[in-house]
């Protein structure tokens, strides 16, 4: 036994004031660019910051893929000024300082360049750290990251068999859409013309009418139920499309299927049906691809009017604000179900995975399946086994962008730029897409 007179204890270890830089040298961004390439045909805009430090660069989605252009111009004619000669470490100040550089700010163009270098730094402070981004932002909640994957078919049977075909891959979770015979929809190849441009780059050779639409989903998930059972999540799609009254009565109409989430049964300018939605189903509730304003999302997660929030990361100005929307969200019981199909660069997927790894409130990750061409010129893909996204462990965002290689696939020529081509009523109305 020591008595307390002897055993005196020992000076606290006060460690030394932390130098910016710490042990690594002040470096500053020497270069911000942009790097346009479409390998399967959808146009993709990567960020790429450079810095004092050779070798060492960062990468960041900013893909608005229908209005490339446009984001290009602000990142290459204002973001870059901006930013060349600032500390790379300085992400939040970087993001406060070129978000109100514009004095009127928000949208879509401006939230996509901010997003592309914003990501970039997030990739820049993980190489210098030495660690994934997910590592800065509190470390794995879980393996991996679940996803949903895509099936759709021209008829019940045909999107049967699309669903069995990921079941028997994996996957846990499936969004289901289906044709309206007569009818363009979204989601399917149906009712259109073949053409060399991706879906989403065809104009919409049928018309689109929502009570055919909103006579067949419940159909449609009562055959997909009978026939799988229980143990897959179905998720479906309404893209905006229908009367929100009409959409009110589709997700009454789908409680006995038991649907994972239903999204976008609203367009964003509609969002105070959400109150009526909420009080008349229990199925849950996705939105949020085309928010790009916090003042969009925040009443309806404040108000828990939504379970799932779809946010397209690089819209809303990428890394910084997402992993504060998520912290948000888990205050009020929302999930992460990040945007994420296949104009959501691979850059933009690592950085979905960063967030879907290390934030508690995970609900589940959008997937899309890259070929392998744009493997090819994205080195570091994240990569996808038994129905998850898995990370490769690598710092930063872990993924490259071979400049040669993205060079080959130049924008597709096309008479809109990339931009939608309208969908219209029987009677020729033009509704939102
Ligand atoms: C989804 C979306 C996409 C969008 C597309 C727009 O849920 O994945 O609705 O399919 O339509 O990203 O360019
Ligand atoms: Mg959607």
């Amino acid at each position: 036994m020591t008595s307390a007179s002897s055993s005196a204890s020992p000076e606290p270890v006060i460690p030394p004031a932390w130098e910016p830089g710490g042990t690594l040298p002040p470096i500053t961004i020497t270069n911000v660019r942009t790097i346009c390439t479409a390998p399967d045909g959808i146009r993709l805009v990567i960020v790429k910051v450079e810095t004092s430090d050779a070798g060492l660069y960062g990468l960041g989605c900013a893909t608005f893929t229908q209005r490339p252009l446009a984001v290009v111009a602000a990142v290459e004619e204002y973001l870059k000024p901006f930013l060349v000669g600032r500390d790379p470490d300085d992400i939040e100040d970087i993001y406060q300082t070129a978000f109100v550089s514009s004095y009127w700010r928000s949208g879509p163009v401006l939230n996509n360049a901010l997003s592309g270098v914003d990501e970039a730094l997030w990739d820049i402070k993980g190489k210098r750290a030495n660690m994934p981004v997910y590592g800065l932002l509190g470390g794995k909640c879980r393996k991996a990251a679940p996803l949903y994957a895509h099936a759709s078919g021209r008829d019940f049977q045909e999107l049967e068999q699309a669903v069995r075909t990921f079941i028997e891959a994996g996957y846990r979770y499936v969004r289901c859409q289906v044709a309206v015979p007569g009818y363009a929809t979204y989601g399917t190849s149906a009712g259109r013309r073949p053409s060399p441009y991706p879906a989403h780059l065809r104009a919409d050779q049928e018309p689109w009418e929502p009570t055919a639409y909103c006579g067949i989903v419940p159909r449609m998930f009562e055959h997909i139920r009978g026939a799988v059972g229980d143990d897959v999540e179905l998720l479906h799609d309404v893209h905006e499309r229908v009367p929100p009254i009409q959409a009110i009565g589709l997700a009454k109409a789908l409680e006995p299927y038991r649907l994972f989430f239903l999204e976008d049964a609203f367009a964003p300018e509609d969002v105070d049906y959400f109150r009526l939605l909420r009080q008349q189903t229990t199925t849950p509730i996705a939105m949020g691809e085309l928010f790009v304003n916090q003042a969009e999302y925040v009443p309806l997660i404040r108000d828990r009017l939504v379970d799932f929030i779809r946010v397209h990361i690089s819209d809303i100005g990428g890394l910084s604000m997402a992993r504060k929307l998520a912290a948000f969200c888990e205050f009020f019981g929302v999930r992460t179900a990040w945007h994420g199909p296949s104009d959501v660069s691979p850059v933009g997927h690592a950085a979905n995975l960063q967030l879907d790894l290390a934030c508690h409130n995970f609900g589940i990750q959008e997937q899309h399946d890259f070929p392998e061409r744009t493997r090819e010129v994205f080195p570091g893909c994240p990569t996808i086994r038994d129905g998850m996204l898995w990370s490769n462990e690598r710092p930063g965002l872990g993924i490259d962008l071979d400049e040669a290689l993205a060079a080959r696939y130049p924008f597709p020529e096309h008479p809109l730029n990339g931009a939608w081509p309208p969908v219209r009523r029987l009677d020729g109305t033009v509704i939102k897409p």
